[in-house]
């Protein structure tokens, strides 16, 4: 059977991660679910009879017949269910953010390090994407010399209706705020954000599309084109410029079209879609690391406070119109150590 895991939430993404952890991934085997809708469940219960389902996500945690936890729940139960399964010893896959403000990241990692043991992996899924892998295999490489400035875009085709300028930053653009900190290797210490005209597109309360400007401790700015109403596609890009030339994120496969007298390639809509085998490879790295009891690769909790710290200031920048300092310090060495592989 492998290792026995529960998700927690079992909404868009908690159900594709069941369903790739039962069809698609070995060494694992969901055994338990909750989600506070009966009705999310029901599909998953009719499909998966076997799946024990609770009614209380800490008591899922707790049960001796779950090994590990996926936590797919809404943002503002992450950070406490991660505090739980640390507390129970138990290796724990978080879906980003690790929580929904800075501080409560700040005590995910305290509780973390207080028990000793490296158990959060966190759902940065982009850095197991193999086009950003590739990006960063070349930086590391140093033959393009020293990163100067990168260009980043991330472009939605509608947004929920309910989301405003802060959660573009927690929901979306922190995932570039996390694959940019890894790509680059550097955190980041400023903050900037641009409100160009607003498109008619956009909800009431939602300046769209915005541009977030990030400062790293060596000088790189990060540029991000946020546009979640832009209509026509799920489009993520990457442009790194260096010293000895630019490098640019590959788009996804896809086939060159001539019919009806025009000549094309068509977008994914969906950022599921877009991602699809980056989240397989995060979650078997996961299982992997968690079935060998070793640490794992992935982004830690300190990623995840990285990530909320700097969000923070975001935020606060988009209310000042201002540079907003972003007071990160290098990651402590227990979270520096990597995994052995032989
Ligand atoms: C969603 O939650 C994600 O994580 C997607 O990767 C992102 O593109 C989208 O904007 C978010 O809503």
């Amino acid at each position: 059977m492998g290792v026995r895991v529960g998700v927690l939430g079992v909404g868009a993404i908690g159900k594709d991660h069941i369903r790739r952890i039962q069809e698609t991934l070995s060494g694992a085997q969901v055994t338990a679910v909750f989600d506070v809708s009966y009705e999310n469940m029901k599909q998953l219960i009719f499909e998966y009879p076997q799946i024990k389902v609770f009614t209380d996500g800490c008591e899922l945690i707790a049960d001796e017949t779950v090994d590990a936890v996926v936590i797919a729940s809404a943002t503002s139960t992450h950070e406490a269910y991660c505090i739980e399964a640390i507390r129970q010893k138990k290796p724990v896959f978080c879906e980003k953010p690790l929580a929904q403000s800075a501080q409560g990241a700040k005590r995910v990692v305290d509780a973390e390090m207080a028990g000793g043991q490296r158990l959060v992996q966190l759902g940065f899924m982009r850095r197991f994407d193999s086009g950003y892998m590739k990006l960063k295999q070349l930086l590391d490489s140093g033959v393009m010399g020293d990163v100067l400035m990168a260009h980043c875009a991330h472009f939605n085709p509608t947004y929920p209706q309910e989301g405003g300028n802060a959660y573009v930053i927690t929901d979306t653009v922190i995932h570039e705020i996390d694959v940019m900190n890894w790509l680059l290797e550097d955190y980041f210490v400023a903050a900037q954000v641009i409100f160009p005209r607003k498109s008619r597109n956009a909800a009431k309360q939602l300046n769209d599309p915005m541009v977030v400007a990030l400062k790293t401790s060596k000088g790189m700015l990060v540029e991000v084109r946020a546009f979640v109403n832009c209509q026509y596609g799920y489009d993520i890009q990457c442009e790194v410029v260096c010293e000895q030339g630019v490098a640019k994120l590959p788009e996804p496969e896809s086939i060159t079209l001539r019919r009806d007298a025009k000549l094309y390639q068509t977008l994914l809509t969906d950022w599921k879609e877009r991602f699809l085998d980056a989240y397989d490879v995060e979650l078997q790295a996961w299982i992997r690391a968690v079935s060998a009891g070793r640490i794992h690769n992935g982004p830690t909790a300190w990623d995840g406070y990285c990530a909320a710290v700097t969000a923070d200031a975001c935020i606060k920048a988009q209310q000042s119109g201002q540079w907003e300092p972003i007071a990160l310090t290098p990651a402590p060495l227990f979270y520096q150590e990597k995994e052995e592989i032989h």
